[in-house]
């Protein structure tokens, strides 16, 4: 008998370990993880099966296929922008064959058991491109459908594969006899730069917002490789996690549409160094901006217009900027770094 679980692809990744956490502490659902790196150790306690591979390793799909019967995927799995930008060709590889495969994965699945699949796909604000910050002033709260010109590999990475998930539920082979519905129910967020207060990203180019907490509580100096004007969307991890479950949960007939916008609030650079210097005040944080990196962040919008996922679903985050800092991140990072020389919460 095959047991039926949630595939979490990129499991040991950020948004990997919140997901992970969620579910073995709200929920009883069974998890497979899998990561080209082993999962930590805590996460493969929390995963029924934690599987070291490739998602562009299709016998090792079609292995997870023969043992398992998936209701839902979570695909995580990606290369961030940064890293995009230096391997364009296997971030594409990753981004969207890596895509392409979860989708038939979860094709063949649901045909299999005759349920659908619900495919979350965590996009991103990358898929945006505003030609300059002249235009990044005016436009206020960027809806879905406007300045799609991404101007990375990944931003094209997740805007394609946003319309491929589409596809697949929507219009799968559509001249085909049959007419069959895939069973695909792909259901995706543009999610803004997240922080977590349990794990530190890399390759991304919102990693400057963690990057200079985390340096604050650890008492090492940072150099933020954006101005201190800099300004895009972000989000508390949990928020994240939760709009995950929670858009994953949604009647499908309350969707108007497979791709949303979410948000939580949109700090400068140079006012999350004011709460990390608040909280930290022996932090030493400097702006020396990487011109090609900021230029990239400039393309990505100040805040987005979430409305449409808070009608469909009831979207609303729990943090916003103070109770992110004063709550989650300065707590959760102090105690990470407790007793490594570094400041604690009082
Ligand atoms: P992360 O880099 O922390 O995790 C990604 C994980 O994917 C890593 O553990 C990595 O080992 C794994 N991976 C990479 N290539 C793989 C492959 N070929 N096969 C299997 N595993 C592979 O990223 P994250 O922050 O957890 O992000 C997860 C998803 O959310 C990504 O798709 C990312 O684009 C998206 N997202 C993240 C943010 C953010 O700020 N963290 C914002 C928007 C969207
Ligand atoms: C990145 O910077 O690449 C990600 C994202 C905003 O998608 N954190």
């Amino acid at each position: 008998m095959r047991k039926p679980v949630t595939l979490i692809t990129g499991a040991n990744g950020e948004i990997g370990h919140g997901l992970i956490d969620y579910f073995a502490e709200q929920t009883h659902q069974e998890v497979v993880g899998l990561d080209l790196k082993p999962l930590d150790k805590k996460l493969r306690a929390r995963c029924s099966a934690a599987i070291v591979g490739d998602i562009l390793d299709e016998n090792l799909l079609q292995r997870l296929v023969s043992e398992y019967e998936i209701h839902a995927v979570y695909h995580l799995a990606a290369l961030l922008s940064t890293r995009a930008e230096y391997t364009p060709d296997t971030a594409h590889r990753v981004n969207v064959d890596g895509t392409l495969n979860l989708l038939k994965l979860a094709l063949e699945q649901a045909r299999w058991h005759g349920n659908p699949v619900k495919f979350l796909f965590p996009s991103s604000i990358a898929v945006y491109g505003l030609p300059d910050l002249a235009v990044k002033r005016e436009t206020e709260r960027i809806r879905e459908i406007d300045w799609n010109f991404p101007t990375t590999m990944y931003g094209c990475n997740k805007l394609y594969c946003e319309q491929l998930g589409r596809y697949f539920t929507l219009h799968y082979r559509q001249l085909s006899a049959e007419r069959v519905t895939s069973g695909v129910d792909f259901r995706a967020i543009r999610l803004p730069g997240l922080i977590s207060a349990d794990t530190l990203p890399s390759g991304g180019t919102s990693d400057y917002a963690s990057e200079m907490i985390h340096a604050g509580a650890q008492g090492r100096p940072y150099a933020c490789f954006v101005s201190a004007e800099a300004r895009i969307p972000f989000m508390a991890m949990p928020d994240a996690i939760k709009a995950l479950v929670v858009l994953a949960a949604a009647p499908v007939e309350n969707l108007t549409q497979r791709v949303y916008n979410i948000t939580a609030f949109s700090p400068s650079a140079g006012e999350i160094r004011d709460r990390v210097m608040a909280a930290f005040p022996a932090a030493e944080i400097t702006f020396e901006p990487d011109a090609p990196r900021e230029a990239i962040v400039n393309t990505w919008p100040a805040d987005v217009d979430d409305s449409p996922a808070r009608v469909d679903w009831g979207w609303q985050p729990d943090y916003d900027i103070d109770r992110a800092f004063d709550e989650y991140l300065i707590p959760g990072i102090s105690r990470l770094y407790r007793g490594a020389g570094s400041e604690t919460e009082t």
